[in-house]
């Protein structure tokens, strides 16, 4: 399903004269809305193919109908996303759940929704069909260097399927660990892996980087090689300049500070970017910002600041990516809301008066450090992210132009209720 442009256009029509109000009150306060505004433009959030059909839990899946059931579809789906919020311009691919037969055309067919190839991810945490040797007790930590040199050979694989899409990374995230003390030797574990990874590192084009993603736990419950900041730290410092690495917002233990983590990443030239979604108690894979969306303004913040500080360009020297996965909503509405919330987060950290709030600091006001915080994040910014949404040809209400205009149901028209397992 593609929506024309001029569909939009009547459909916000509808409500302009409601938002001019609304943006032109906003605009009032803020003094450099044009510069916030032309952020926000550049600003593209990526989408896992993962994330298109509905996950679920082990205990079960419920799935709506109309959803992907190959790469061209998914491409399709996220060209529906960007076309409502101009937001969405990159699809990020999991290797073999998507698997590019002709390059070319996927490219073109990506080209025609202009989208772009984020990070592409490698699976060495699933046994595939036909495959010689199992993961079941890790994959680039295993004691049998014939499993590695497997997982090793599948990275290279997966990079060189990124390379002809115009990937510029790989992102690898381990589900290698263990489940009880004693079963693996941490030391050795973790040589193996560097070792592992080292040979990935060398396969990487000249212009490419590696993410290492970590998380705490989950599948393996006593340890994971990649548990934290620290050791994906520890592997993207000893590999080089090329490695770096990724938090996914539901891979820490609970209260973890991401924001802080984030910062002192980024000062040490070390943050790859993100996968967004939003948690409660683990990796729930949540909406974005549907939880914790002060805590997610507080991350903005920290890469608003410190991107600022390098010299840095906000839209493209990070990955931004989401990575969530639906039990109970439809898939798409759910990604609309996901990158609104992120939106809305980097527009509020734009309105941080930085240098207030570093003066601030210097004389230890604490109290008004959390006023200058707070009148961000309690800022109103959806009228802002509607405006730069529609000078970029989308939709002002992308959620309700979804339904008004039934995308689901015409979709369901075209696939049948056709569905897609995902991922974990
Ligand atoms: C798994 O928990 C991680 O978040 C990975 O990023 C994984 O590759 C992705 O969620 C797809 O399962
Ligand atoms: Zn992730
Ligand atoms: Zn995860
Ligand atoms: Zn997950």
């Amino acid at each position: 399903m593609q929506i024309k442009k001029e569909t939009l256009q009547e459909l916000n029509q509808q409500h302009l004269a409601d938002h001019k109000k609304q943006f032109d009150f906003i605009a009032l306060q803020i003094p450099n809305v044009e510069n916030i505004l032309q952020k926000l433009i550049a600003f593209q959030i990526a989408i896992p193919s993962w994330a298109l059909g509905t996950g679920g839990t082990r205990f079960g899946r419920f799935p709506g109908g109309g959803e992907p059931s190959s790469l061209e579809e998914k491409i399709e789906d996220v060209g529906l996303l960007h076309s409502l919020n101009q937001s969405s311009g990159a699809i990020s691919l999991h290797i073999p759940w998507d698997i590019p037969e002709d390059a070319n055309a996927i490219k073109a067919l990506a080209a025609r929704y202009n989208l772009k190839f984020d990070a592409v991810n490698s699976n060495t945490f699933q046994d595939q069909p036909g495959q010689a040797f199992s993961y079941k007790y890790g994959s680039l930590q295993h004691v049998d260097a014939n499993v590695r040199r497997q997982a090793i050979a599948h990275n290279i694989e997966v990079i060189k399927h990124g390379e002809a899409l115009g990937s510029k990374a790989l992102t690898v995230w381990l589900s290698d660990g263990s489940c009880f003390p004693g079963q693996l030797n941490f030391r050795e574990a973790f040589k193996r892996t560097l070792e592992s990874l080292q040979e990935i590192y060398k396969a990487l084009p000249a212009d490419w980087k590696i993410f290492i993603e970590y998380k705490a736990f989950e599948p393996n419950f006593y340890s994971m090689t990649v548990g934290d900041w620290g050791q994906s730290y520890l592997f993207s410092s000893k590999l080089g300049s090329k490695a770096y690495s990724l938090v996914d917002l539901g891979h820490h233990l609970p209260n973890a500070n991401i924001e802080q983590i984030v910062s002192l990443l980024m000062m040490e030239d070390k943050l790859a970017g993100f996968h967004f979604n939003d948690s409660k108690y683990g990796d729930d894979d949540l909406t974005v910002g549907s939880i914790k969306p002060y805590q997610l303004f507080l991350i903005f913040k920290e890469l608003v600041e410190g991107m600022d500080a390098k010299g840095l360009d906000h839209a493209t020297d990070l990955a931004w990516m989401i990575d969530a996965s639906h039990n109970v909503k439809d898939p798409l509405e759910d990604l609309l809301q996901s990158t609104e919330a992120i939106m809305i987060a980097y527009a509020r950290a734009l309105l941080v008066d930085a240098t207030t709030l570093q003066q601030a600091q210097q004389e230890n006001d604490v109290v008004k450090a959390q006023e200058i915080l707070q009148s961000a994040f309690l800022t109103d910014v959806r009228p802002i992210i509607a405006e730069a949404r529609m000078l970029s040809g989308g939709a002002l209400r992308p959620l309700e132009s979804f339904r008004v205009l039934n995308a689901r149901g015409e979709l369901i028209k075209v696939r049948g209720n056709k569905t897609l397992a995902t991922g974990l």
